[in-house]
């Protein structure tokens, strides 16, 4: 059993149990503290982490110099409200604006509002520039995509759990096939008013599925041959988590809308952001979108820091490199290796496939398993198992990773 007799462990989890909506079932392991690629839990035992906050904490965990432009700002202004300006934001924006190649930047919380904020652009922009009657936009999806859990995002969503009795559910969406340019093409043959095509260049939740070379360089020419914004959702893959500061630039592929979360903070504080060029962002008006804490000075200034660590730090690089080393062991020991069927990934977002039946309990237990030896990943659906470290690991870091990985498969056959 996982937990040691340990009243600590024990009471924080009934306390959850108790007081908590039971919206996740976590591993059983208690955490209280993070640096770089570990953590440690009540007893004080180290783990690496290889879930990284679902790809939130891409620079390490409490990184010093995103911990203290944290604390620095929030001894200053934390917030303002957009009723007022503030002398943090427009620094920021131009920041991120730059960095990332687009004109502008409508910054928000959390990535689910940044892909409601990207909806409601590509929506605007049909009905105001394109000549859509209103109402009538439609946007494509892929199958088994994820971009959040809110009402609408879930609408489009074919993920029974996700969406069952969260209806009556939002339209103008049309779903199709992922990595498939055939389907695309059909249903912009077949359907009018098509508005958009929001994508994740790699599908995160759906087992880190990476689409054929060439799909997103097709589908980026498809959509400005038709005149529909490609929307790509990079707040799992993007901030170097792919082996490139965006997974699309493994196509050299430049996006009308940006959508960006999690890691633009480094963790430690929720920031997300939409960039687009002028002639897209201009759509939105004072009063027509915003939120009270979006584009806040702690943001601004958290954010800032973490993409300089980025860069300073070579973290796509490192990605890259070491992400090839972790395919070509686990791929070599998935040929020897009945419990273990594929290995997928680019960069550091990489996930084994388990030879069991999606509804087996053998991904879970072990990953059960991997955290009794250090190491701590959780299966994304059923039997695939989501391998994500932080960008700061080292070589030796990573090879010693590989061998408890290896080791405790080994030990469940
Ligand atoms: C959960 C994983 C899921 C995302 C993409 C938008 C969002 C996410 C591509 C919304 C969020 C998180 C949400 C979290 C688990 C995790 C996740 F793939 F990253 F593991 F669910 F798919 N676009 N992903 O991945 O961002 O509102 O959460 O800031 O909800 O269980 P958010």
């Amino acid at each position: 059993m996982l937990l040691k007799d340990n009243s600590i462990s024990k009471t924080a989890i009934a306390l959850e149990e108790k007081y908590g909506a039971h919206n996740y079932h976590p591993l059983p392991v208690v955490l209280n503290k993070g640096k770089g690629v570990h953590v440690w839990d009540v007893d004080g035992k180290q783990y690496y982490d290889f879930l990284s906050a679902y790809s939130a904490v891409n620079q390490g965990h409490c990184h010093p110099r995103i911990i203290d432009s944290l604390i620095e700002q929030a001894k200053t202004l934390t917030l303002t409200s957009r009723a007022f300006y503030n002398d943090q934001l427009g620094i920021y924006e131009k920041f991120i604006s730059n960095y990332f190649g687009f004109d502008k930047v409508l910054p928000m919380n959390t990535g689910a509002e940044a892909v409601e904020t990207a909806i409601k652009i590509c929506r605007k922009f049909a009905y105001e520039k394109k000549g859509i009657p209103e109402e009538m936009a439609n946007i494509i999806v892929c199958e088994n995509n994820f971009h959040g859990r809110t009402t609408t995002i879930i609408s489009f969503s074919n993920d029974a759990t996700a969406k069952k009795n969260f209806g009556p559910y939002t339209p103008g969406f049309i779903t199709i096939p992922y990595d498939d340019i055939e389907a695309l093409e059909a249903v912009i043959k077949t359907n009018k008013n098509i508005a958009g095509f929001l994508v994740e260049p790699i599908q995160g939740e759906a087992g880190v599925y990476v689409p054929t070379d060439g799909y997103l360089k097709q589908a980026r020419e498809i959509c400005k041959k038709n005149d529909i914004l490609f929307i790509a959702d990079e707040v799992q893959t993007g901030i170097a988590r792919t082996g490139k500061l965006l997974a699309v630039e493994h196509e050299n592929v430049k996006p009308d809308v940006l959508i960006l979360g999690k890691a633009l903070s480094g963790g430690v504080y929720p920031v997300s952001a939409v960039l687009a060029n002028d002639h897209i962002m201009e759509v939105i008006k004072p009063g027509q979108h915003g939120s009270t804490f979006g584009g806040n000075p702690l943001a601004a200034a958290v954010a800032i820091e973490a993409l300089k660590v980025v860069t300073d730090e070579n973290l796509a690089e490192n990605a890259e490199r070491l992400g090839i080393i972790f395919r070509k062991e686990l791929g070599d020991f998935a040929i020897e290796n009945d419990l273990v069927s594929a290995v997928r990934g680019k960069g550091l977002l990489n996930a084994i496939l388990i030879n069991d039946t999606e509804d087996s309990s053998t991904a879970w237990n072990i990953c059960m398993k991997l955290s009794e030896n250090g190491l701590l990943a959780k299966p994304t659906h059923g039997n695939i198992i989501r391998f994500a470290p932080p960008l700061v690991i080292t070589e030796i870091q990573i090879r010693e990773c590989i061998e408890i990985i290896k080791n405790t498969i080994s030990s469940m056959i």
